[in-house]
């Protein structure tokens, strides 16, 4: 079967490196990039591209139809900080965003993917290798959404047979596209203000450990789990994921060992609230054990691999 994929919010972290990785699959054509916001035309140029709200249904009905899609990647959404800041409209973008694709999947009867996060845990969770079926209490307003959005994937698929697919993203570290309003933001930020001005003021403390991952594993993640055969894809909700955690205090020593003068402060605001809430480090064996999830990517691998990217970036 000839798959046609669209990708909401394409202009996104992970949406800008997706649609590079499926192109380089499916080919460019069968790959439609969507967002609210115009793309640029170096990004109209490498193939389709929609501007359209994942909010207005009909828009987003029709262009599925038209295009005849088979897979959609539902992106668009609203990170820990940014949604703090604009609870309701949090609400609604990663509630009723997903629940119009969640109808379109079942109308059309199409593959989706939806991503949740560590997000979805709380403070009264287990915070070492907290287990795929825990305690979840979340405290934030993105984590009570990603929540909902798991409970609502589960329903569509046992109620109507949907095939939806998720992961629990950890902090995702990329350096082609800046991430937006989220917690982890610090990881991507400490590699850029390092290279630059070879000094960073940390908005969190030192020993806040979180787990995190390299973009190119997520996106692998990501991509086997809707190539897997949907008898193996067991967890309906959505998997736990893993590959590393850290503080940033250890990331600042790893950076260290390729820039000795670089220097790191910490000045904790509130987004030191959300991530105390967060796991420390999760447990993704039934990732691994139900669909072959294995990370590439650990802390000095990914320090390198960001570290060069980024030197060749300021150098250009
Ligand atoms: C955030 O920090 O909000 C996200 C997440 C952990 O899902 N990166």
């Amino acid at each position: 079967m000839t798959e046609t994929i669209l990708v909401i919010g394409s202009n996104g972290q992970i949406g800008s490196e997706l649609v590079e990785k499926l192109r380089e699959d499916y080919g460019s054509n069968r790959v439609i990039a969507s967002d609210v916001r115009e793309a640029d035309a170096d990004t109209k140029a490498r193939g389709p591209f929609i501007q359209m709200d994942a909010l207005d249904s009909k828009q987003v009905f029709d262009a599925v139809k038209k295009n005849n899609v088979t897979q959609i990647y539902m992106l668009a959404a609203m990170l820990s900080a940014t949604a703090e800041q604009k609870i309701k409209l949090a609400w609604k973008l990663n509630m009723d965003g997903l629940l119009n694709f969640l109808d379109i999947a079942k109308e059309e009867k199409l593959k989706l993917f939806w991503p949740s996060s560590i997000a979805v845990f709380g403070p009264t969770t287990p915070r070492r290798n907290t287990p795929q079926h825990t305690i979840m209490e979340p405290s934030t307003v993105y984590g009570i959404s990603k929540l909902a959005g798991e409970r609502w994937c589960e329903y569509y698929f046992q109620k109507y047979g949907v095939d939806v697919r998720s992961l629990r993203y950890p902090g995702l570290i990329s350096w082609k596209t800046l991430p937006g309003g989220g917690t982890t933001d610090y990881a991507i930020d400490i590699f850029h203000e390092a290279v630059k001005n070879k000094s960073y003021e940390c908005f969190l403390e030192a020993d806040t450990m979180l787990p995190m991952m390299y973009m190119e594993d997520a996106l692998r993640a990501t991509i086997s789990l809707m190539d897997v055969d949907a008898s193996k894809v067991k967890v309906r909700s959505s998997y736990n994921l893993a590959a590393m955690s850290f503080t940033p205090e250890m990331l600042a020593t790893e950076i260290q060992k390729h820039i000795p003068d670089f220097t790191c402060t910490y000045k904790p605001d509130i987004r030191q609230q959300y991530a105390d809430s967060w796991p420390q480090r999760i447990d993704d064996g039934e990732a691994r054990a139900d669909w072959g999830w294995s990370h590439d990517y650990d802390l000095s691998h990914m320090t390198e691999d960001m570290l060069m990217h980024i030197q060749q970036t300021v150098v250009h």
